[in-house]
């Protein structure tokens, strides 16, 4: 299998995913700025939508959509407990956390990661996003991981996520930096997946700093 990604953005989630289940998968970077692999295959023809993360099957197939990679990959070791077994209520608890984070955090991070485009827009998105990290914070008051005691392919998805509000460089472009500080549960459990062997090795493949 090859996974094609960009470093620092939501496949870093598939590859984290990747890391915890040890499984054989070339890595495949893409260029963002001209959707080019450093091959030189033109993106486009793997994803007609030209975004990461894809996993391209061992037949040539290939799948996107994060969420949906992250359980095809979860369900080849189901004994890892990565994602709880298909048809059980436990399991679409995972897909409305995935879908939450899918539609809740991921893309209401665009405008902020758009800022400069998105003008005033910003001041709409950015009090959204936060109340939407506030409800993360206090869900984790109680639980180690997002599901519970056990981390999920859930917590390998706001990983990726929230590291676009914690990075330095990408603060710059808000008006002003997304809110965390307060949010300790948060801060605690981004620590807490941060130690795992999985994640640090995921960062390191991918040219990130350990911060
Ligand atoms: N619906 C897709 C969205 C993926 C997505 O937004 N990918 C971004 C990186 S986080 C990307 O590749 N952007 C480059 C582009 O769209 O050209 C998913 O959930 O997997």
């Amino acid at each position: 299998m090859k996974l094609y990604y960009m470093p620092a953005s939501c496949s870093l989630s598939p590859h984290i995913v990747i890391n915890e289940l040890a499984l054989d998968v070339e890595m495949i970077k893409v260029d963002h700025t001209n959707h080019k692999t450093e091959a030189g295959l033109d993106f486009y023809d793997v994803n007609p939508h030209g975004y990461v993360p894809v996993l391209e099957l061992d037949d040539g197939s290939h799948l996107s959509e994060g969420p949906v990679i992250v359980q095809y990959l979860a369900d080849l070791k189901p004994d890892a407990g990565l994602a709880p077994a298909a048809g059980t209520m436990e399991r679409y608890k995972l897909q409305e956390m995935l879908s939450f984070l899918s539609t809740e955090i991921h893309k209401g991070f665009i405008p902020l990661l758009y800022a400069r485009l998105a003008g005033n827009y910003v001041e709409t998105a950015k009090p959204k996003l936060e109340k939407r990290y506030q409800w993360i914070n206090a869900h984790l008051a109680d639980r180690t991981f997002l599901m519970g005691d056990r981390f999920t392919v859930a917590d390998a998805y706001l990983f990726a996520l929230t590291g676009w509000g914690q990075a330095a460089w990408l603060k710059s472009y808000y008006r002003a930096g997304i809110h965390f500080d307060e949010l300790d549960h948060l801060a605690a459990w981004y620590g807490r997946v941060k130690q795992r062997d999985a994640v640090k090795k995921s960062i390191i493949e991918e040219g990130l700093a350990l911060n």
